[in-house]
């Protein structure tokens, strides 16, 4: 579909990233090659002079590859994707495309917990300064800018207390210091946001979320606005080396076609359990951008097109009481990621936001007894009637 950035999302989600191939086939075929074939001396070294298009090697391009970066770069509003081989490989092809020694980031504190431990603990020893600020807090970023930050890097709404960042003023404090922002979109995926479209450069995704959303890939990509970027991260990823496999590629592109389907249905179940959990009484508080409890609420509602599939909360009971809870669930699988068509519930200070320690997690508001579900697409009452039970139990 030559001219797919004219249709609805809707759309877009089954037919973005499709190129015949020329044999009839429907779907993208499976490419799963590690190289090329080159049909005389000329036309490899031509290949690799950039001067002929076509394939040389995977870890340069592949076609099965190319159709789902460019479904994703369609569907975010920009120009190109480069798919990698997790979340945390896109994450830090950014950094290292976008970083280096002498320069500074700020990044939100509220992150999923190795983005975090990625700039402080590995960049840091690349010579990239950081701060780690509050970005839902305005004035908090305007006071991180220094003269050499060049990257502030937003997660939002954020993992695991989904604090929510205004992201057209942070692209307008960040772009008017002379820094890119990129924006981590793994929660609310392009059909519920999307930050290009609202002055961000650069967005990130872990696709194994909600892109794919079948929990069977671990994959990323990086969706670039404008050309340059691109092609200047382009090349310090085929440096890095961390593509994706074919086979997964495939994978995500067939979710893909599901993903507006599936976010609506995400989002109608975690809505009902986020105000299920607020009037129970063992529940002492709810993290969910549809709330009107939620503090970024009216900021949620202008920036996002719905509240997504994961919410938090805190149990009066605290941590015992939490433990109780991920004991006794059966519906519900307790394991960590999120975004899958399955309900996933997992404790963050010693699970996903275990790496950052207990220090970083206070900075970041992520409370020691804070309980993170991933809503699937089951039926709600059920999701409902579980957590009750196992409710009932602590
Ligand atoms: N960004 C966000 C917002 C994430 O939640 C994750 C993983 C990543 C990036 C990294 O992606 P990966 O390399 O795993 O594909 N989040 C996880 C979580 O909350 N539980 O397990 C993984």
């Amino acid at each position: 579909m030559h001219d797919a950035r004219r249709y609805h999302p809707d759309t877009q989600c089954v037919h973005a990233g499709f190129e015949p191939d020329g044999t009839g086939a429907v779907v993208t075929p499976i490419y799963q090659t590690s190289t090329f074939s080159f049909r005389d001396a000329d036309h490899g070294a031509g290949l690799f002079e950039g001067k002929r298009e076509g394939y040389i090697y995977t870890r340069l391009g592949n076609p099965t590859i190319r159709a789902c970066e460019r479904a994703v770069a369609i569907l975010e509003g920009g120009h190109d994707g480069i798919a990698c081989a997790s979340g945390m490989a896109a994450i830090h092809t950014t950094f290292a495309s976008l970083l280096r020694a002498g320069d500074h980031a700020v990044c939100s504190a509220v992150v999923y917990g190795p983005t975090q431990t990625l700039l402080t603990g590995v960049m840091s020893r690349f010579g990239v300064e950081s701060s780690v600020v509050d970005t839902a807090d305005l004035d908090a970023v305007r006071r991180a800018m220094k003269s050499n930050t060049k990257l502030v890097f937003v997660e939002t709404p954020g993992n695991p207390v989904l604090a929510v960042s205004d992201l057209a003023a942070i692209a307008e404090i960040a772009q008017g210091g002379g820094a890119k922002l990129a924006v981590d979109n793994t929660f609310s995926s392009p059909i519920l946001q999307r930050p290009l479209d609202l002055g961000a450069d650069v967005v990130v995704h872990s696709m194994t979320k909600f892109l794919n959303g079948h929990a069977d890939v671990v994959a990323g990509m990086i969706v670039a606005k404008t050309a340059e970027d691109d092609a200047a991260m382009r090349k310090i990823f085929h440096q890095l080396g961390g593509c994706i496999d074919p086979l997964d590629a495939f994978l995500v592109s067939r979710g893909l076609k599901t993903l507006a389907l599936r976010m609506e249905r995400h989002c109608a179940n975690a809505g009902r359990v986020a105000r299920f959990l607020e009037t129970h009484p063992k529940v002492a508080k709810v993290n969910y951008p549809w709330l009107p409890s939620h503090p970024q609420h009216e900021l949620a509602k202008r920036q996002m097109r719905g509240g997504g599939g994961v919410v938090s909360f805190e149990l009066a009971g605290g941590i015992e009481a939490g433990k109780t809870l991920m004991n006794s669930v059966r519906l519900c699988t307790l394991a960590v990621s999120l975004g899958g068509v399955e309900t996933l519930i997992e404790h963050p200070a010693s699970m996903t936001h275990a790496s950052m320690g207990r220090d970083a997690r206070a900075r970041a508001g992520i409370p020691e007894g804070l309980v993170r579900v991933s809503v699937g697409i089951e039926r709600a009452d059920e999701i409902i009637a579980d957590l009750e039970q196992g409710l009932a139990k602590t």
